[in-house]
This record gives C-alpha cells, sequence and structure tokens, in this order.
C-alpha cells in the first residue's frame, strides 16, 4: 500500500495526480444505468450479514439523517482517467457505521449496496480508512440526484467505482466476493497509485478468483 502518511503530507503539500489521471475542470457524471427516484418513505440503509451480534441494523432517512455529521478532504479517481483533487464530504464516516453496528471478528471484506442492485466490494481496512464517508454533501451542498443524492460512499484512496452512489446498505463479508465493476473486467482492489486498473492486472492475493 505505500507509505500512507508520508503521500498524505505530500499530497496536502502539493495535490498530486495518480499516474495516468488527469486533472477535470467541473464535475462530470458517470454511472451505469439510470438515475434512482429517491422515496424517503420507502429508503433505508441496512448493515448486514458478518455483523458482531448477528443482527441486521436498519436506519430510516430520517434516522440515517440524525447520525454524527462529518466532513473529509478527498479525491475521486474515474479509471476513465478523469480526477477531481481536494473535494470536501460531508457526510457519516464508514468508521462511524463501523462503530453502531461493528463487524464479526471474521468479518475480511465488505460489500457496499446500492440501489438496482449496483455493489462494490472492500477489503475492510479500505472500508475502516480515515477517509471513506458515505457523503450527502459535497462542498456545504447536497448532493444532486445524479451524483448520488441521498447517500453516496467516496473512498478517496480508490477508484471511484469503488464508492457507489445512492448507497442503501452494507455486507459484511468473511471472504471477499467482487461487485459489479469487480466482475466485469475492474481491478478488485484498485489503488489508483499503483494504477491497478483491470482485472487482468491481479496479482496472487489481490481477490479471488475470476
Ligand atoms: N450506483 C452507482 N454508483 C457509481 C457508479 C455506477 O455505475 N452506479 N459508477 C462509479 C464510477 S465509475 C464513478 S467514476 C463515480 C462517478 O461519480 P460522479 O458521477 O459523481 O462523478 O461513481 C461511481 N459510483
Ligand atoms: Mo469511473
Amino acid at each position: 500500500m505505500g507509505q500512507p502518511a508520508e503521500r498524505a503530507s505530500r499530497q496536502a503539500a502539493e495535490p498530486e495526480l495518480p499516474p495516468g489521471q488527469r486533472l477535470q475542470r467541473g464535475w462530470p457524471v458517470t454511472h451505469y444505468g439510470p438515475v434512482p427516484k429517491f422515496r424517503p418513505e420507502r429508503w433505508e440503509f441496512r448493515v448486514f450479514g458478518a455483523t458482531a451480534d448477528g443482527e441486521k441494523h436498519c436506519w430510516t432517512h430520517e434516522e440515517f439523517s440524525a447520525l454524527p455529521y462529518a466532513t473529509v478532504v478527498g479525491d475521486l479517481h474515474c479509471v476513465t482517467k478523469f480526477s477531481m483533487l481536494g473535494a470536501e464530504w460531508g457526510g457519516v464516516t464508514a468508521r462511524t457505521i463501523l462503530d453502531l453496528a461493528p463487524p464479526a471478528d471474521d468479518a475480511t471484506h465488505v460489500m457496499v449496496w446500492a440501489e438496482y442492485g449496483f455493489s462494490s466490494n472492500l477489503r475492510m481496512a479500505d472500508f475502516a480508512a480515515e477517509g471513506t464517508i458515505f457523503a450527502t454533501h459535497k462542498g456545504g451542498e447536497l448532493l444532486t440526484a445524479e451524483h448520488g443524492f441521498p447517500l453516496r460512499l467516496v473512498v478517496p484512496h480508490l477508484y471511484a467505482w469503488k464508492g457507489p452512489k445512492w448507497v442503501r446498505g452494507v455486507e459484511y463479508m468473511t471472504a471477499d466476493r467482487r461487485g459489479f465493476w469487480e466482475e466485469r473486467g475492474y481491478h478488485n482492489v484498485g489503488d489508483p497509485w499503483r494504477e491497478q486498473r483491470y482485472s487482468y492486472q491481479e496479482e496472487p492475493g489481490d481477490g479471488p478468483e475470476l
């Protein structure tokens, strides 16, 4: 994984693009499929799978909105090569979710689930990283529908497909399993600093057999 602390301080001093990326003016919209309609009365956020207590944990939209609000500054790197640097994301950190709904000791990975069955898998350490946030806001403003309103995950240290828009829940897993793009040719880990774009680049240990 390199030296995250050293990298963080280097980035703070002078924003830097991962290899092969270019800076994007504005904020493009990138996703597969239609933009879902938000129905607050039917929305819930679920944490399930290998939880510490074996129970499923659910929040209504109202309950989720009352969780502790935090902001983090982090990049968005799309594998199609555009990057946005240093955006301020507001919402609920993944660490808060891990505290409120702890995983079982043997949970090693998570699957993050979104509307229409979109999913992305993460190693527990990537999910638990300081910058990982379920965002409701960017730059102090509520997300728009096409950028993931009411909730999207942002994992600034990985390629942006690892951050589902219109996220609805998290499954704790005791073994790794591929999500939507990870099954369709994209790298299981997706570290932009190592340019882990495609599954053919995977090395033993990077992911389950395809
Ligand atoms: N539900 C869902 N989330 C998604 C995607 C998707 O296809 N469906 N695409 C991902 C990809 S590839 C990128 S680059 C970012 C883009 O976020 P943006 O449209 O807000 O720039 O969303 C990610 N989240
Ligand atoms: Mo992307």
